[in-house]
């Protein structure tokens, strides 16, 4: 059997791809879903979006007056039952993945499904056994989890310069995540869910380890606070190995979109996110200044990475599998974010607890 290596790992050999684009149905048209609509529909190539579902029918029926032969479904269980639908896009509020998610694992459907997985880690490993079964039969994974940043080019950058070894071995890793403003539903759990949920797969996709336990501290608020919510957190990863991962999560900074993150490592450092490139310091390396804008939220700062992701997902659809963080990986996430919902609610110290692989 041949095989081909992809971000996903080494995969067999699908049947050939097939002459026709991807035919994708949008679950969920809200912010991001519109936005994948519009993606697929004019920068992706080898994809048309062929049906939309949201429980807002205004809002589906506009979304598929843009792109010709889009159908609207009212029922996102149709949608992902619907024999003209080779694959499927969730972008549905969260606690319709794991319906959604399991749907397209039973009919054997690749799906590319917005962060989280699932809402807590113990439905999160229903999809990934669900997944493993259908693998186990098939030699196919069916679940990429919509963990963006994985694309960024200069996530990218970072994580083949950490293993280069040119920096040495990394030790701490500071995150910046900073939002202009969030809705005024939103709460500080949901900063651990929503936000830092991303720093916790850099963590991971940075350092190729887990991440053992977290702490959540409170800093003083915002005035520009959601009321009763703690904004800024900060946010403690302990990986297994003893590195240590902080995360200063602030959401209603009033000021753009500004996520960073420096690794200091034995020999040296790299930072990214200030709309500068790598900034390198070290034994005769000096980061070079050049000073450009700052994006306004995360559509604008990680276009390219959707782009890439969203590109990469078809690619690997059009040959009935994925490309990117899986259902482990977001299994992962959830089991932390988990975690960090006790922490923040405890004030203590809070173990992960990972179920075997
Ligand atoms: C949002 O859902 C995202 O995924 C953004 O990347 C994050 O910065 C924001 O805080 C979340 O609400």
């Amino acid at each position: 059997m041949t095989t081909t290596e992809t971000a996903a790992g080494v995969l067999p050999e699908m049947a050939d791809v097939p002459a026709r684009d991807l035919r994708v149905a949008v679950l969920g048209v809200g912010m991001m879903g519109a936005d994948h609509v519009a993606r697929l529909h004019s920068r992706v190539s080898g994809a048309e979006v062929v049906a939309v579902s949201d429980a807002f029918t205004e809002k589906a029926e506009q979304v598929a007056a843009e792109v010709p032969g889009c159908r609207v479904i009212a029922d996102p269980m149709a949608a992902i039952a619907d024999p003209e639908v080779d694959a499927v896009v969730i972008a549905t509020p969260g606690q319709f993945h794991e319906a959604q998610a399991l749907a397209c694992i039973e009919r054997g459907i690749p799906v590319l499904c917005e962060k989280p997985l699932t809402m807590d880690a113990d439905s999160s490993l229903a999809v990934v056994r669900a997944e493993d079964e259908f693998a186990a039969r098939t030699g196919r994974r069916l679940v990429q989890v919509g963990f963006m940043r994985r694309f960024d080019p200069e996530y990218a950058q970072l994580r083949l310069l950490i293993a280069s070894g040119d920096i040495g071995e990394p030790l701490v890793v500071h995150c910046v995540h900073r939002n202009a403003a969030v809705p005024p539903h939103f709460t500080s759990e949901m900063m651990i869910t929503d936000s830092v949920v991303h720093e916790v797969d850099v963590a991971r996709f940075l350092l190729d380890e887990e991440i053992a336990a977290v702490t959540v501290l409170r800093p003083k608020a915002t005035r520009h606070a959601v009321a009763g919510q703690s904004d800024p957190l900060l946010v403690l990863f302990e990986m297994t190995s003893g590195r240590i991962v902080d995360v200063e999560c602030f959401v209603s900074t009033g000021v753009a979109y500004e996520v960073r993150t420096e690794v200091v490592a034995e020999d040296g450092s790299a930072m990214i996110g200030l709309d500068l490139g790598i900034v390198r310091q070290g034994a005769g390396t000096r980061g070079a200044i050049r000073s450009t804008g700052i994006a306004p939220d995360f559509r604008e700062r990680f276009a390219r990475a959707y782009d890439i992701e969203v590109q990469r997902w078809v690619d690997a659809a059009r040959r009935g599998t994925i490309d990117g963080p899986g259902a482990w990986d977001g299994y992962a996430a959830s089991a932390v974010g988990t975690a960090g919902v006790e922490a923040l609610r405890s004030g203590r110290r809070t173990e992960v607890r990972l179920a075997p692989r």
